[in-house]
């Protein structure tokens, strides 16, 4: 009887543990969801995609894979602005848009570079 209900004990313990287990995975899960970046390449000195629409908070991640070539990302608005500093070659800059918005990021080396952000 004693031992009967220390193993029930045990088995409470062990599935309140699982549960804890499945929310913070859960959690985990939903919280990579959210901040997942959106990759843009800036292959053959121009922005790919060029046009991105994301949510407020979301974070963008601008990859220089332009092989030896040197970029450097900017936004300039009233309500937000980003400065990556040079991007040198295999270089990954995250810029996070916290303010909804159309935005241009631009590049200070090779003005024909555009990339169009729209915030919701
Ligand atoms: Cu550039």
């Amino acid at each position: 009887m004693r031992g009967e209900r220390t193993k029930g004990k045990a088995a409470a313990i062990w599935l309140t543990g699982a549960a804890c287990l499945g929310l913070l995975l859960s959690l985990q899960g939903a919280a990579w969801t959210a901040s997942a970046p959106y990759i843009v390449s800036q292959k053959g000195r121009e922005f790919h995609p060029n046009v991105l629409t994301i949510h407020r908070g979301d974070t963008v991640r601008i990859v220089n894979d332009d092989g030896d070539l040197l970029h450097h990302a900017y936004v300039e608005s009233d309500t937000f602005s980003f400065d990556s500093g040079d991007q040198l070659p295999g270089s990954k800059t995250d810029v996070v848009f916290s303010v909804p918005g159309t935005f241009n990021v631009l590049c200070g080396i090779h003005p024909k570079m555009r990339l169009v952000v729209t915030v919701k």
